[in-house]
């Protein structure tokens, strides 16, 4: 399983194998800090899919501190490393305001795990606040399948859900999800919504739409903006990360699939590059396979230690 899991029973993580992750410190030849040493550091980044600039800023970073450290001490470096590492890491951002009504607009490119995501942000939020004081917007009027998609999560939960025929506009959907929160008082709105692909500029145009009316009637609520990336598609991440970012403002990332086959270096690159929090991972298919993101852990993986 994920490379973000413990193999313990903490937290609700129950019986997730053991996982290796990447492991970057198993692959380092051992011999002192050579040039050789700062060379294959930077190519064991780039190819656990930090990219090439990240991978050489940390390098460059590294070289830095242990110079400032006076260290010649191959153990030190690697310490000086998860540090530099843990600092790039940004967490949180799936914090509820008390008092207010939240409202959490989904997105993300095709078949990353949004609607699967809505369903387990529902399920994680509902233990905090009440299921029966969310409700579900199914903002995906594109696909046909979707809205029921989201029904059938929404019974399994008891969370009401609002939905309109297919093919309308996924704007007016989360506006009545939003007055039907506010007549019922409920605490949070999460809207799933159509994935589109990052390079198709008029879907991105239509999302800005939707977060145009959204953030029109500011005040009213407060507005999170989670875009879902697929763990184990690498560094397209970033470009996703950076398109939806440029397009509407993202407020934090959601991972999902990290029980596949995922290294997990451009988590580093999208907090370093865009300054944004990775708030919850998902780690598997089902609802329970949910949890705010641990920096510790994930370094522990992704470094092997
Ligand atoms: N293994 C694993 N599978 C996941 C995870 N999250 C979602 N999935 C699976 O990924 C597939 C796509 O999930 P959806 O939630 O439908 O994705 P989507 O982004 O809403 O897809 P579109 O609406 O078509 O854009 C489903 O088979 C999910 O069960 C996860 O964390 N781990
Ligand atoms: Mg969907």
């Amino acid at each position: 399983m994920g490379i973000f899991n413990r193999n313990k029973t903490t937290d609700g993580q129950k019986d997730l194998p053991q996982t290796k992750g990447f492991r970057l410190f198993s692959f380092l030849k051992g011999g002192g800090l050579s040039e050789e040493f700062y060379g294959q550091l930077e190519d064991l980044m780039v190819e656990g899919d930090a990219g090439v600039k990240t991978a050489v800023e940390v390098c460059e970073e590294l070289r830095r501190r242990v110079k400032a450290g006076k260290t010649e001490d191959e153990a030190a470096a690697r310490r000086l490393l998860r540090e530099i590492l843990r600092e790039s890491l940004i967490t949180g951002g799936g914090d509820l305001e008390d008092g207010r009504l939240n409202v959490g607009l989904i997105l993300g490119v095709n078949g990353v795990g949004k609607t699967t995501t809505v369903a387990k942000m529902a399920h994680f939020y509902g233990k905090q606040i009440g299921n029966d004081r969310i409700v579900l917007a199914a903002g995906d009027t594109f696909r046909a399948a979707a809205a029921e998609q989201l029904e059938r999560h929404g019974e399994r939960l008891g969370v009401r859900l609002v939905r309109h025929e297919a093919g309308s506009d996924p704007g007016a959907v989360i506006y009545d999800a939003v007055e039907s929160a506010k007549a019922r008082k409920a605490a949070l709105i999460l809207a799933d919504t159509a994935g589109r692909m990052h390079t198709k500029s008029h879907l991105v145009e239509e999302l800005k739409k939707i977060s145009k009316i959204l953030e029109s009637k500011g005040g009213d609520y407060r507005l999170r903006k989670f875009l879902v990336l697929d763990a184990t598609t690498g560094q397209n991440s970033v470009s996703q990360a950076e398109v939806f970012n440029d397009a509407v403002g993202v407020d934090a990332v959601i991972l999902t699939k990290t029980d596949s086959l995922s290294k997990g270096g451009n988590l580093f690159a999208i907090c370093r590059r865009f300054g944004l929090p990775i708030a919850f991972t998902g780690t598997g298919e089902r609802l329970d396979d949910f949890h705010p993101f641990d920096a510790e852990l994930f370094l522990d993986r992704f470094l092997g230690e």
